[in-house]
């Protein structure tokens, strides 16, 4: 056995997501009912056997730590751990300037842990990915750092780090975080490869790129815009083609799914993929499962002609007499007699009255709607009493919200 480091990057604030982040990092963002955004990074470590796992935090971190300690209880026995690991002002009196800070800051971990390779992963992805395939394919490599890729739509590549292989496809040529006119791949012009954020790096080099970042003072000492760019030039980086990666139990249509959930459309979007009865993403692989906290709760009730269609509702919610259809309806949900849920996402503890009707909407915890209420229906409306409307049309209330009668 190799020994591995992993490092989940879960720091980040998530501007995109707001409201969603007004009270907790991106990564703690509630998703698909009962599960965080983090846990996705974390099964896929953890289900590979890579059981050494701390979690760099920074933002708004409360919620974070809370379920990483709830839920993530690895066996100590076996000197297995899931660490939350907050900022400490280890390098002097400043917070983390950027996600390679953030490492930097942390060396005391990897001299503790003398790890021969360190994955280092996002923490705001949808995906079920077996990262010991990875791994195994940057030991095969030999190269210091390998870069997990896929392929998106060119128009779209903006967003990410872009990279550009050698005539091999596996040496990585240049890497562009975030340009403004992507290039396309060779072979499909239309397409371009995009880095997922996460990367095995063979330790020593880690290390020493880390060391030189540090000294640089033009640096904004970012993974993405810093070190991979700094070690592509080195000449020594490879790429990682997220399609070779084969995770039991997976269906042909979820094979390749991966989705970066970082605007409120994208993970409105990402919702509808799980509830359709042939689902984008599925939930259900009891091979690879996704791990989260579970609530001792009875199991969701439907009565008094209760209609729901292609949705998930989870543990302690009762739907009486209303029609959810395409929806997500989080833990301890109540959706009363005659209202309408449609294409919805409602997070924990939201409570829907008497006749409401919620369309496109998400809807944060604990969140009263009166009865005969409409969300969704009159954006002008929806902005008017406080809620946010997405560029895409979706209407968005912040957690405890009091909407007026
Ligand atoms: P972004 O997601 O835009 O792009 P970044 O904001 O640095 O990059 O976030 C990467 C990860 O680091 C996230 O999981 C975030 O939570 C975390 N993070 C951010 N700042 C942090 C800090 N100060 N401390 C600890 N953690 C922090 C990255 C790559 C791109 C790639 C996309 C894929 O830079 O090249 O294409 O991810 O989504
Ligand atoms: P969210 O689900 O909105 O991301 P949490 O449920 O983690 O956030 O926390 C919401 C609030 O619950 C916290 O700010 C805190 O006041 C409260 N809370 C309830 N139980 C606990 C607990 N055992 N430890 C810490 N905070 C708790």
């Amino acid at each position: 056995m190799v020994r591995v480091l992993s490092i989940v990057l879960a720091g980040g604030e998530g501007k995109r997501l707001m409201p969603l982040t007004e009270d907790r990092a991106k990564p703690a963002v509630p998703f698909g009912g009962s599960y965080r955004l983090i846990d996705f990074a974390l099964s896929n470590l953890v289900n590979a056997g890579f059981r050494h796992v701390a979690v760099l935090t920074q933002y708004k971190s409360h919620s974070l730590d809370r379920h990483i300690s709830l839920t993530w209880r690895l066996a100590p026995m076996l000197g297995q751990y899931v660490a939350p690991v907050p900022a400490q002002q280890r390098r002097g009196p400043r917070w983390y300037q950027g996600s390679a800070d953030a490492i930097y800051q942390s060396m005391n971990l990897i001299r503790d842990e003398q790890p021969e390779y360190i994955v280092v992963f996002g923490a705001d992805h949808v995906y079920r990915m077996d990262a010991s395939q990875m791994v195994a394919a940057h030991i095969e490599s030999g190269a210091d750092v390998t870069v997990a890729g896929i392929r998106v739509p060119r128009k779209e590549a903006w967003q990410f780090g872009v990279i550009k292989t050698g005539e091999d496809g596996i040496s990585i040529d240049e890497f562009l975080e975030k340009p403004a006119d992507p290039p396309g791949l060779v072979d499909s012009p239309e397409e371009s490869f995009a880095s997922m954020g996460n990367y095995v790096f063979t330790a020593k080099a880690l290390v020493e790129a880390l060391e030189r970042d540090a000294a640089d003072p033009s640096s904004r000492h970012d993974m993405g815009g810093d070190i991979i760019p700094m070690m592509v030039d080195d000449g020594r980086a490879a790429v990682y083609d997220f399609k070779r990666n084969e995770v039991p139990g997976s269906l042909p249509r979820d094979r390749d799914y991966w989705r970066d959930v970082g605007t409120i459309d994208s993970y409105h979007e990402a919702h509808l993929d799980l509830v359709s009865a042939v689902p984008v993403f599925n939930l259900y692989n009891t091979e690879w499962p996704i791990f989260t906290h579970h609530s001792e709760l009875p199991g969701a009730k439907f009565v008094s002609g209760a209609a729901v269609r292609d949705s998930i509702v989870c543990a302690g919610s009762i739907v009486s007499g209303a029609s959810v259809d395409a929806s997500v309806v989080g833990i301890h949900g109540y959706v009363a007699d005659h209202a309408t849920v449609f294409r919805s996402v409602l997070l924990d503890n939201v409570q829907i009255g008497k006749g409401a009707v919620v369309r496109n909407a998400i809807i944060d915890k604990n969140v009263v709607v009166p009865d005969g209420c409409l969300i969704g229906v009159d954006h002008d409306e929806d902005r008017r009493r406080g809620f946010s409307v997405s560029e895409g049309g979706i209407t968005v209330i912040g957690k405890g919200h009091v909407i007026e009668k």
